[in-house]
């Protein structure tokens, strides 16, 4: 399986996650990606391959300009405030408050946040842009024939909506994919969410929608992040009725029940007969990742994938979580390994 990647995600490199009530070392930090792509030379998964630039269209085609510019921005803002350390929101539009953009950059960070453990930095930007990039690039593969690829996003996406960000994400890559296949021509797209995390982003942004399918495993939103959507009521709504699909599961998940799961959410997909499958691949699913509660073991990703492979459809794999940072490479690339070998690749 060839892999997509550049070192532009090192640009996202904040000193600062809100955790815990104290300012602490992100969880998500440029070493993740690292492990990643060092697992996938050493197994020589297949070629590593640098992303082509497609502009800002395909990412307009998911995200408001005014929030891209925001993105851009942010941080120097900040900083011209006189602000000494990295830019975190400290307001919100709570119930019942007016839903106007502030002027000050303050504000704007409680307008455009979903979370507040995100630190805005210089070079976030051209991060996620490079990110989103890797995404359209993987998407292309697939458009020219691929069976599979795997677009090694940082920073991940599955949190952003088309106009907030949060959860460690800015831009969200697998939507901007889906959106990227069905304007040039794909009829449905299925979106399988494996991390730990609900897609809140990516459920919004296609929720009363009904050519893609948004279908999601993850830890109750009673219990963890994102907290606010995720629950199993949420299946779309309009046009978009029955085409959202979630798996709330509770602490202590192990993998015989995740799986059953998944199962369930790949029935679902094989009805729909999508033209493309992406995968929002999170692996902190893992057993010891330090801000999850499911119980997976690394040979349980290798099952992932063959289980994935059954599905028989194009398959675009895209990073999203994973924070035990020394055993992301092997878990991810376990995904990969057990999809290439069911798929006799
Ligand atoms: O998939 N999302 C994540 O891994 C980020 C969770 C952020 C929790 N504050
Ligand atoms: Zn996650």
């Amino acid at each position: 399986m060839e892999t997509i990647y550049t070192e532009k995600h090192k640009l996202r490199d904040a000193k600062t996650e809100l955790f815990g009530g104290k300012l602490v070392q992100p969880h998500e930090r440029p070493s993740r990606a690292e492990y990643v792509i060092d697992r996938v030379r050493k197994v020589r998964l297949g070629p590593v391959s640098d992303p082509d630039d497609f502009g800002m269209d395909p990412i307009h085609a998911i995200h408001e300009d005014h929030f891209t510019e925001f993105l851009k921005t942010a941080a120097a803002r900040w900083k011209a405030e006189g602000f000494e350390g990295e830019a975190i929101p400290t307001t919100w539009v709570a119930r019942r408050m007016s839903n106007i953009r502030p002027n000050f950059i303050e504000g704007q960070l409680g307008y455009y946040a979903l979370a507040g453990e995100t630190s805005l930095t210089e070079g976030t930007w051209e991060a996620a842009y490079a990110s989103a990039q890797v995404a359209l690039t993987g998407a292309e593969r697939i458009r020219d024939g691929a069976r599979s690829v795997f677009s090694l996003c940082r920073p991940p996406g599955h949190h952003a909506t088309a106009d907030m960000y949060g959860g460690y994400c800015f831009l969200n890559n697998a939507a901007i994919s889906a959106q990227h296949f069905l304007d040039k021509g794909a009829g449905r797209i299925a979106i399988l969410d494996v991390d730990f995390h609900h897609g809140n982003g990516t459920q919004d942004i296609f929720y009363d929608r009904d050519d893609v399918l948004f279908v999601s495993l993850h830890g109750d939103p009673h219990e963890t992040f994102p907290y606010h959507l995720g629950h199993a009521r949420e299946n779309g709504t309009g046009k978009g009725d029955g085409f959202n699909l979630n798996f709330p599961m509770p602490p202590g998940t192990p993998f015989d029940v995740w799986r059953a799961a998944m199962a369930k959410g790949l029935e679902r997909i094989a009805d729909y007969k999508p033209d493309v499958l992406i995968i929002s691949l999170g692996v902190d699913t893992f057993e010891t990742d330090p801000i999850s509660f499911f119980k997976l073991k690394s040979d349980d990703f290798k099952t992932m994938g063959a289980d994935i492979a059954a599905a028989n459809l194009p398959t675009h794999f895209i990073m999203e979580g994973g924070y035990d940072v020394d055993e992301i490479g092997v878990n991810a690339v376990n995904v990969l390994q057990g999809f290439d070998a069911a798929a006799g690749a």
